[in-house]
């Protein structure tokens, strides 16, 4: 009978994994979203507002109303909030078809 002594591979475990875990929940980061806003001018007419809120945004006529009216008196509103790529197509949109009709209207987007 001989003695031999305990080595490492006879144990159980040794899988290499030095067992550093700090940290066991999966990291799925959600993708930034970004709020798309309108802004207030002088100039550019209630009726246009509206119609550029049911158009790209997709609203009743009654609630683009209350949305202009709410931007008109406060500056600005939040119009929506979408990923990058929807945000970006949403403020060109709206922007190109102001100025298609001359209308100083300003949308922008801004990360949440
Ligand atoms: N202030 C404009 C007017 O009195 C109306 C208006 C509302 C303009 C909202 C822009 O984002 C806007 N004709």
């Amino acid at each position: 009978m001989s003695m031999q002594p305990i080595m490492m591979a006879d144990k159980k475990d040794d899988d290499g994994d030095v067992g550093v875990v700090l940290e066991t929940r999966q990291k799925t980061k959600k993708p930034p979203m970004y709020k798309v806003m309108i802004l207030n001018d002088d100039y550019t007419p209630m009726e246009f507002v509206v119609h550029v809120l049911e158009r790209f945004f997709g609203m009743t006529h009654a609630q683009a109303f209350e949305l202009m009216l709410t931007v008109h008196k406060k500056g600005l509103a939040v119009v929506g909030v979408f990923s990058f790529e929807v945000a970006e197509t949403k403020v060109t949109q709206v922007m190109d078809f102001a100025q298609r009709h001359q209308h100083p209207l300003q949308c922008t987007m801004e990360k949440e």
